[in-house]
């Protein structure tokens, strides 16, 4: 287990405390650790009288709309200009969206991520990849700051909930668990969470999910297993892990991926991995990125070729291996 880096924690927490105006920004696509680690912090910054305000790419999706404080995120940039920016949750500015071209509003920006494939693209960089969430790196500068209470508590937990896969991924560990027990002081209810994020589909959903389902492919004595889905519906909750959490419960592949058409010439792509296999470098060879475990590219190309590229560049990887 790697050590935190706590001087980091200390660079960031003097920050917080000698400056006065924030803005805080998180990837495009919101879901729970984006959302959770931004209002956390923004909540965090507000207990301490500071001016900060949260803009986003994207408005947020109803399903997050439980958590507190959800109301004070902005998509429209007003001018003006900060003393720091804080970038939460992507590995790149880039991730930002449009909000990227206003990080130069603040004197300074600070990175704060935990995905392993990060640029360092901050002034204050604070990277961890051992960690499960992006949320629960907001803990310790809540922890830090002595600011812990009931609504900041919910957005963390809602944060480490989703990004650790409801604590079944790799990335929970130890200290995901101390940092899950100390947030339970402050009255979370687990089911509800686990409600509110997961029980959401409408029948249709479920039909559909069974359409990918039996869809399934295999090669490498099913050490891969994919689906490529020719109608992809977009929802307001997260259908492709729903999916791999069905394509989970194979005993066999050691990667399982998604092809989505986006249109004629644009495929999306997700890869997952339940071993030792690192998805990351094999999305950033098509030029994306993400964790070891999780990780997904665009690419501009049909649905087919796409298929044909990945998985022939997989076969390749993996048995080289051997
Ligand atoms: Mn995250």
């Amino acid at each position: 287990m790697k050590k935190i880096k706590v001087n980091k924690i200390k660079k960031i927490v003097d920050l917080i405390k000698n400056n006065n105006s924030f803005f805080i920004t998180a990837h495009m696509n919101l879901e729970g650790d984006a959302l959770g680690s931004e209002l956390a912090l923004y909540l965090l910054l507000k207990k301490l009288n500071k001016k900060a305000i949260i803009y986003n790419n994207d408005p947020t999706p109803e399903i997050y709309k439980f958590l507190p404080s959800h109301k004070s995120i902005k998509n429209d940039f007003k001018k003006g200009k900060f003393d720091i920016a804080f970038v939460l949750d992507c590995s790149d500015s880039s991730r930002a969206g449009k909000i990227e071209n206003k990080l130069s509003a603040a004197a300074k920006v600070v990175n704060i991520d935990h995905h392993i494939s990060n640029t360092h693209f901050g002034d204050i960089n604070w990277v961890e990849a051992e960690m499960s969430s992006a949320s629960e790196m907001i803990y310790y500068l809540v922890k830090n700051l002595k600011a812990m209470d009931k609504d900041i508590a919910l957005c963390l937990y809602t944060g480490i909930f989703t990004d650790s896969g409801s604590f079944t991924y790799a990335n929970t560990s130890f200290n995901t668990h101390k940092v899950i027990a100390e947030l339970m002081r402050y009255d979370i209810c687990p089911d509800l969470v686990y409600k509110k994020v997961h029980s959401l589909c409408v029948p249709g959903d479920i039909q559909f999910i069974g359409k990918c389902i039996s869809k399934l492919k295999f090669c490498l004595q099913e050490k891969i297993c994919w689906i490529t889905i020719s109608q992809w519906q977009e929802k307001n909750y997260d259908l492709t892990e729903i999916i791999f959490s069905i394509m989970r419960l194979l005993k066999n592949p050691e990667v399982f991926i998604l092809f989505k058409k986006i249109n004629k010439n644009k495929t999306r792509i997700n890869f997952r991995s339940s071993s030792h296999v690192d998805v990351n470098k094999i999305a950033k060879f098509f030029g994306g990125g993400g964790h070891r475990r999780a990780s997904g590219t665009t690419l501009d190309q049909s649905l087919k070729e796409s298929e044909k590229k990945v998985i022939r560049f997989i076969q390749r990887r993996i048995d080289g291996k051997k």
